[in-house]
This record gives C-alpha cells, structure tokens and sequence, in this order.
C-alpha cells in the first residue's frame, strides 16, 4: 500500500476544519498509519519546503507554517498520493473544483489548508521529516477488502 505524507496546515485547526477534513480521508478508505499535533519548527519548515527556497513567497510559507500547531498525519491505501492530492484539490483554492478540501474550504493559495506529498520520491522524504518509524503503526482493518478488496 502507498503512503502519503498529509499536512493539516495552521488554518485548519485554526478554522476549526482538521476533524472535518481528516473524516474525509477517513471515509474515503485510506487508513491513518500516523497522526500528531506539532508546532513546526523554522528548521523543519525550511527543509520540508526548501524546493521553494529562494521563491517570492518563501520566507512569508515558513512563517506560516510555524505560526500555529499543525496535524501530521501518514494516511495509506492503493494510489494514495494520487487519490489524496485529487481530493486536496489545485493548489490556489481559485482552481481548486467544489468537493475538493481547498475547493470547499478555501480562498487563498498562502492559507491553503492543507499539504499533501505529490510523489512516491517527495512521500519518502517528507514522511521521515516528520515521523519516526515508531511512529507509523502497521495494523489491520478487516473493512480493507471491501475497499480495495486487499
Ligand atoms: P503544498 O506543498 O503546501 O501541498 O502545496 P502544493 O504542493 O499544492 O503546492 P506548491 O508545492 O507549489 O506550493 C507550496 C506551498 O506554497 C504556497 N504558495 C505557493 C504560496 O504561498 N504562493 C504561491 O505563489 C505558490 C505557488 C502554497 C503551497
């Protein structure tokens, strides 16, 4: 089963949308294989969004995502990065389609709700910036086979 890494960014629990949004992986069928609350260090942020350092909205990201608690999450399933990033929606809530988190939830590409991993290489890194490997917890769910029939 793929992982992806899922970030309920500083406006979701702020908004108070991180149990709504964490439903809809939920109902979806991906199971949760990790979850904390965390307050993202300057470092970490730096190095989870350093594809972008040296961009205009750089150093405005970092401040973001240090402002306020974030959720973290590893969510799996088959095609997770994939189905997660659909269901997120386009990165500025402007394109993002209603029935999308961002489509649904949101206004501005800054305070855009939520990150998602947007490949198996980014999903690897990503998660292991934010997770140890005692803190992925590999365990059944019989409903499996009538999800994915695995
Ligand atoms: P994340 O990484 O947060 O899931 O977003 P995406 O993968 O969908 O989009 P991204 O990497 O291109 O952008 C990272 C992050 O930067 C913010 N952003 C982006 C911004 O504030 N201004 C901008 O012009 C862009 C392009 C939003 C998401």
């Amino acid at each position: 089963m793929e992982k992806t890494l899922i970030l309920l960014k500083p406006d979701s629990l702020q908004r108070g949308l991180s149990g709504e949004i964490i439903s809809r992986f939920e109902k979806k069928g991906f199971k949760i294989i990790g979850m904390k609350l965390i307050k993202v260090s300057k470092d970490l942020a730096e190095t989870h969004y350093s594809e972008h350092k040296g961009k205009p909205f750089f150093e405005d990201l970092v401040a973001f995502i240090t402002s306020s608690p974030i959720i973290a999450m590893v969510i799996e399933t088959q095609n997770a990065i994939n189905i997660a990033r659909n269901m997120m929606g386009s990165t500025n809530p402007i394109d993002a389609l209603p029935g999308t988190i961002r489509g649904d939830f949101g206004i501005s590409v800054e305070y855009n709700i939520i990150h998602g991993s947007d490949s198996e290489t980014s999903a690897k890194r990503e998660i292991s910036l934010f997770f140890n490997e005692k803190e992925l917890i590999e365990y059944s769910k019989p409903i499996q086979k009538w999800i994915t029939g695995d």
